[in-house]
C-alpha cells in the first residue's frame, strides 16, 4: 500500500509518525508555545531531526470548545510556515477545514490536506479534486462540531456510526475524481466521542482498516490518556505510546503525535519484532 503525497510516494511498509505543529495560542497540549514563527519552525526541524516523517501544521484550535477562526488569521498563521518548511525533506501536511486556506496551503507546497470535517465543507472536494499536484487528504471523523462536540454525545454503534461514514466521504472522493491512493481515513478520538467511544473504537479500528485506505489514529496527550492515567496533558507521554501501539498493532498506518522521539523508538521496537519476517 502506498500513499501519493504530493511529490512525495510513502511507502506504509512500516508505521509512520506525523508530528504536530500547532501555531495557535490556545491549543491544548501545546499551550501556544510555537505560536512564534521561530520557534515554530525550530519544533518542526527537531520534529523531523527526530525521524518524523510527515509534520502537520495547524492553526485553527479545535479542541473541545474552541471558537472558529477568520480565515485570514488562520492562512497568516500557517502558510508562512509551510513556505519555509515546504523544503524540509518531509510531506508537510496542514490542518484545515476551510477550502481557501487549503488552496493557500497547496499553492504554499504543503502536500497533505488533514481535515477534521473531512472535506465537508462547501468546495472543499472541488479544491483538492483541482490541486496542481495529487495531495494527499486526511479524512476525519467528527460528530457536531468542535464549539459543542462533547456536549451531545450520541451514538447507537460507535463503530458501525464512524465506518459508514469515513467509507461515505471516500465514495465522496472518489465522485469527485480524487484518487485513492490519495486517501487516509481517521476514526478522530476525541471528537464527539466519550472515552468509552474511543476504546470501542481503538479496539475496533480493524473494521476501519478493512475498508482498504491507509487509517491515521491521533490519540497523543488526548484527554481519554488523561482519564485512564490521571494525568495532566504534559505527563501523558506514556499513556500516549501505549496507545500508538495498540493502534499500529491493529492496522494503522500512521500515528499523530507530539512526542515523536519517544514515538519513534517505540515504533522501531515494535517493527523490529512484528514486522521481521518481511
Ligand atoms: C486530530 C487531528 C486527530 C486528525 C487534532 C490534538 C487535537 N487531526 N487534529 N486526527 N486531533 N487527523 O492535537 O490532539 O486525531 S487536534
Amino acid at each position: 500500500m502506498i500513499l501519493r503525497c504530493g511529490r512525495f510516494e510513502l511507502a506504509l511498509d512500516r508505521p509512520l509518525v506525523m508530528g504536530v505543529l500547532n501555531v495557535t495560542p490556545d491549543s491544548f497540549s501545546d499551550g501556544g508555545r510555537f505560536l512564534d514563527s521561530h520557534a515554530a519552525l525550530e519544533h518542526a526541524q527537531r520534529m523531523i531531526a527526530e525521524g518524523a516523517d510527515i509534520i502537520d501544521v495547524g492553526a485553527e484550535s479545535t479542541r473541545p470548545g474552541a471558537e472558529p477562526m477568520h480565515e485570514s488569521d488562520e492562512m497568516r498563521r500557517i502558510v508562512p510556515l509551510i513556505e519555509k518548511l515546504a523544503g524540509a525533506g518531509v510531506p508537510i501536511s496542514a490542518d484545515t477545514r476551510k477550502p481557501a486556506v487549503m488552496r493557500a496551503a497547496i499553492a504554499a507546497g504543503a502536500s497533505m490536506i488533514n481535515d477534521v470535517a473531512a472535506l465537508r465543507a462547501d468546495g472543499a472536494l472541488a479544491v483538492i479534486a483541482a490541486a496542481p499536484r495529487p495531495v494527499a487528504v486526511c479524512l476525519m471523523h467528527m460528530q457536531g462540531e468542535p464549539e459543542t462536540m462533547q456536549q451531545h454525545v450520541a451514538y447507537t454503534d460507535v463503530l458501525a456510526e464512524v465506518k459508514g461514514f469515513l467509507a461515505a466521504r471516500a465514495r465522496a472522493c472518489a465522485a469527485a475524481g480524487i484518487a485513492r491512493e490519495r486517501i487516509v481515513l481517521d476514526p478522530g478520538f476525541g471528537f464527539g466521542k466519550t472515552v468509552a467511544h474511543n476504546l470501542a473504537l481503538l479496539r475496533g479500528l480493524p473494521a476501519i482498516v478493512a475498508l482498504g485506505y491507509p487509517v491515521l489514529a491521533g490519540l497523543s496527550r488526548k484527554s481519554t490518556i488523561g482519564a485512564l492515567t490521571g494525568r495532566e496533558v504534559g505527563e501523558r507521554v506514556a499513556g500516549s505510546l501505549a496507545a500508538a501501539l495498540a493502534a499500529v498493532a491493529r492496522g494503522a498506518k500512521i500515528v499523530r503525535v507530539h512526542d515523536v522521539r519517544e514515538t519513534v523508538d517505540a515504533l522501531k521496537v515494535w517493527s523490529a519484532v512484528e514486522l521481521a519476517a518481511h
